[in-house]
């Protein structure tokens, strides 16, 4: 199916892309055509990340595609990056999680709050994949709410120590560096580069998962781990400055459920007019049309909703709600699909032969990661009314 992919385009919506962005679908969408489709089910069914896609989303330019090119990355548009995590999720949620996670989590808060050294220490090397990051903002007891975070680190001369636990973190388990959210002696939260073998870090992984099994997730605890000052990302502190690394990984989010949702789409249809019951396809019967109409619709107006939104994105002039609507939106107009487009397939539907379960299953996490529904809900609800109601 995904070899003969066409995306769904009813308002003609390509007539406002420009031929970079086409070219881009293009070169995305065969890559992962050629290189995730085919394998992504197996490895979702032994819960295993595909490790040998990270050089190859490296060459596709997936890491960092708006980061300026002097660091390594693309120095595409807004437009692009939303782009390529459309065609990357439309293959596998976990996958796009990688990539959106090393550009907007890792690579966009050293490139936007990092010194000169961290920048030219880091950023090529997160641009080609040769070395991978996380980003740790969430804890046991602190999800929806990282203000009240207990991860903390005092001064000791050139160093501070960093103490602490993250948890639900993607790549954790192989990163090379993480982006660790803590306190300091004031309560202000900062973010620090933590690397891979400094004493006391360990990043043990989270196992059982039903939802993102491509994808690794794992912990990240910090035991009196002694970490350099110069590590420490001195642009901004406060909490405001992981959640405008949240902004830009949760735009990506918006455009990235579009690709499930198209791949659903697209699966049922074909699959509705080829399945014949009662001597017609099941595409000639109303009860169908009326999912498939409805998938058709709500897509449409997705696509309309990111286009804007990366106009906008490109003025520098989004705001976090209207990312919060986008996001919030996306996912929820994907997992309807998934779940219309399942039932259009009958028990076939609930195979690995298919891919609309795995994503269905990955949808959970999407959902609820970087920001639940019901935050997204209420960051509007903030927004519109301006009372705080979390
Ligand atoms: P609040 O008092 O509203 O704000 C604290 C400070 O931050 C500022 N601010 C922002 N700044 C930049 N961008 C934004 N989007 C901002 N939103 C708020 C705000 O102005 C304030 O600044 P200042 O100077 O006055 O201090 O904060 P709050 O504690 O009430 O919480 C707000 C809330 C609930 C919206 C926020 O905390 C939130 O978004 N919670 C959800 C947590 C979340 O999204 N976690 C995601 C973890 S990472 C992840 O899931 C990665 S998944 C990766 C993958 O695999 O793809
Ligand atoms: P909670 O905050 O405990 O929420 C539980 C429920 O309560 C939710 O339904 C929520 O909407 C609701 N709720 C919370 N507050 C309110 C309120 N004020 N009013 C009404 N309802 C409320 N985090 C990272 O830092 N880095 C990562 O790389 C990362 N990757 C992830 C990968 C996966 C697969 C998953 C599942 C999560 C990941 N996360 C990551 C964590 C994710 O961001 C959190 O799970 C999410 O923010 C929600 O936090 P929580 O799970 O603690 O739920």
């Amino acid at each position: 199916m995904s070899e003969n992919f066409t995306s769904p385009d009813f308002y003609n919506i390509d007539e406002l892309l420009s031929e970079e962005h086409k070219l881009i679908r293009e070169s995305t969408r065969q890559w992962v055509s050629k290189s995730v489709s085919p394998i992504i089910e197996e490895y979702a069914q032994k819960a295993e990340f595909p490790s040998h896609l990270i050089k190859e989303l490296g060459e596709i330019g997936a890491f960092g595609p708006y980061i300026p090119d002097k660091y390594g990355g693309a120095g595409l548009d807004q437009i692009s990056y939303g782009i390529m995590m459309q065609e990357i999720e439309r293959g596998d949620s976990g996958i796009r999680s990688t990539s959106s996670v090393q550009s907007s989590l890792v690579m966009y808060p050293i490139w936007k709050f990092g010194s000169d050294e961290q920048k030219e220490k880091y950023l090529p090397k997160l641009a080609t994949g040769e070395i991978m990051g996380c980003f740790g903002l969430t804890e046991p007891d602190h999800g929806s709410n990282p203000s009240g975070m207990i991860s903390n680190f005092k001064s000791d001369g050139d160093d501070v120590i960093l103490n602490g636990a993250k948890m639900w973190i993607s790549n954790s388990p192989f990163a090379d560096i993480a982006i660790v959210w803590a306190k300091d002696k004031n309560k202000r939260i900062h973010g620090l580069i933590v690397e891979r073998g400094m004493d006391g870090f360990t990043t043990p992984e989270t196992h059982n998962k039903w939802s993102l099994r491509a994808s690794s997730t794992g912990e990240l605890i910090f035991n009196n781990v002694r970490v350099p000052k110069k590590n420490i990302l001195p642009g901004k502190s406060g909490l405001g400055a992981p959640l405008m690394c949240l902004d830009s990984a949760r735009y990506g989010i918006s455009w990235g459920a579009i690709g499930v949702a198209m791949d659903c789409y697209n699966t049922a249809l074909k699959y509705s007019l080829e399945r014949v019951q009662f001597g017609k396809p099941i595409a000639a019967k109303q009860l169908q049309q009326k999912k498939l109409a409805e998938m058709l619709t709500e897509i449409t107006k997705a696509q309309l909703l990111s286009w804007k939104l990366g106009k906008l994105k490109n003025e520098d002039k989004a705001t976090s709600a209207q990312i919060s609507l986008a996001k919030r939106n996306n996912v929820d107009m994907a997992m309807n699909i998934a779940r219309d487009a399942r039932q259009v397939l009958g028990g076939m539907g609930i195979t690995g032969d298919f891919s609309i379960m795995r994503h269905m299953m990955n949808l959970e996490s999407v959902i609820t990661y970087e920001g639940t529904h019901d935050i997204h809900l209420l960051i509007l609800g903030n927004e519109i009314t301006g009372h705080n109601a979390f």
